[in-house]
């Protein structure tokens, strides 16, 4: 699928820095991408609603991710994929009397209008489950073949028990949950713990077969379509190849989605998934989560329409910890354009002669945003180093610190 447009990223001059990340399987910070090439897959968006702001937040901090990368020096090899047909999208299709593929078509166009406006680098493979069917089915059939899937009248299922047995990957030490746990969230995200005829209730779905009034594809497993976790271990794999440097997404993905994607992954390859998978926090809205179930949402075009500032956007959610689960309130805004107008405010006004201790302390606020940042993407403190410069010095000696912003922050003064 085409993306959109990047977003213009400046070079910063000195030195950038590898980051530490913290690591959800190992529970512990990692130095993430030393390599000159980096591989990052990021779960993408289920196209039946608008991009909220969870979503734009979950995006946003793994654009910093990105961000950090490039500036030093990596190139990045990004994948995303498009759940462009899943349970939930058919439902709502069904409601709305809309045809599934023009509801996904007109909900991927408003992502890729929302991202373009949120300046957020776009994958360099964007990948939807309908342009992989066949490759997902072989993958199914193989999986089948070695021993790791089976049929449950004509659907299959991937075998927890049997893959832990030949692959490097063992159920829950990614997510670290007990059985109860991986139980209730089963059933919760899109399992189907009680039905029967499984070996394990949390064996999840590989394929679908056919049902009527569903879409579905011939593949080499019979008429049907990808279950849910099977389709980012397929595209994951194909865009990026094994052991890629980190897999993303919000934390709502950690199990089951992640966890069994590299299960799938690992029985295909041999190998595990990625070294590091990274999850955002949760962003709540008047109390509870922010989803499209639950219909309490702020949507990031709504805001767009109102006229919001991007930049102010950007900086009402990097003002939170990536990790972090927050909840947004319809005042942020007013503070992220606050500071804003403060640092506009320092850099507007270049200072007349070349003052040399200024521009050292510029040097100084640049070194401190990177190390913030290098530190698990700390953006809060790099937004505090810009706002301490800011307060202090009234007069911009260079460009240094609004190219810093531009290029690490995605926020242009
Ligand atoms: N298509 C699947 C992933 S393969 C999916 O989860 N789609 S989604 O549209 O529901 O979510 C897209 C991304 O936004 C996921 O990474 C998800 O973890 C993240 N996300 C969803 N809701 C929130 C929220 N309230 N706060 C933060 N991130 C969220
Ligand atoms: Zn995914």
């Amino acid at each position: 699928m085409r993306a959109w447009d990047p977003p213009r990223i400046p070079a910063v001059p000195g030195d950038g820095v590898t980051p530490l990340l913290f690591d959800t399987a190992s529970q512990q910070l990692v130095e993430a991408g030393a390599d000159d090439i980096v591989r990052l897959y990021v779960c993408g968006i289920t196209p039946y609603d608008a991009t909220h702001l969870g979503h734009a937040a979950t995006y946003v901090a793994f654009d910093t991710l990105q961000r950090v990368w490039r500036d030093a020096g990596r190139s990045v090899h990004y994948a995303q994929n498009i759940t462009d047909v899943d349970d939930p999208l058919l439902e709502r299709a069904r409601d709305t009397g809309v045809d599934w593929r023009e509801l996904a078509a007109a909900e991927i166009e408003g992502f890729r209008r929302d991202m373009e406006y949120l300046a957020v680098l776009p994958p360099d493979d964007y990948v939807a489950v309908t342009e992989v069917i066949p490759q997902v089915g072989r993958a199914v059939e193989r999986l089948l073949e070695g021993g790791v899937a089976y049929r449950v009248d004509d659907d299959v299922y991937f075998d927890i028990a049997a893959a832990q047995e030949v692959s490097p990957w063992l159920l829950g030490e990614e997510s670290g949950l007990d059985r109860d746990a991986m139980l209730a969230l089963s059933a919760e995200r899109g399992g189907d713990p009680d039905r029967t005829g499984k070996r394990d209730p949390l064996d999840p779905l590989l394929w679908r077969s056919a049902r009527s009034g569903e879409p579905s594809w011939p593949s080499a497993v019979g008429e049907g379509r990808p279950g849910w976790h099977i389709e980012c271990s397929v595209i994951a794999l194909m865009h990026l190849g094994r052991d890629f440097t980190v897999q993303g997404g919000g934390s709502d993905l950690v199990f089951p989605h992640h966890e069994l994607s590299a299960g799938h992954a690992a029985a295909l390859s041999g190998h595990p998934l990625a070294r590091v998978y990274s999850h955002a926090g949760m962003i709540a809205y008047r109390g509870e989560k922010m989803s499209k179930s639950l219909g309490n949402l702020v949507l990031v075009s709504t805001l767009r329409e109102h006229g919001t500032e991007a930049c102010a956007l950007r900086l009402a959610v990097l003002a939170h910890h990536y990790r972090s689960d927050w909840e947004w309130f319809d005042d942020a805004l007013d503070g992220a354009a606050e500071r804003l107008a403060r640092w506009r405010a320092a850099t507007a006004n270049p200072a007349q002669a070349v003052d040399a201790d200024a521009a050292l302390e510029e040097r100084a606020v640049v070194e401190r945003m990177r190390a913030a940042l290098r530190d698990d993407l700390d953006t809060p403190s790099a937004l505090r180093a810009v706002d301490q410069w800011a307060a202090t010095h009234p007069a911009a000696a260079t460009d240094l610190v609004p190219t810093a912003v531009q290029a690490l922050l995605g926020v242009r003064l």
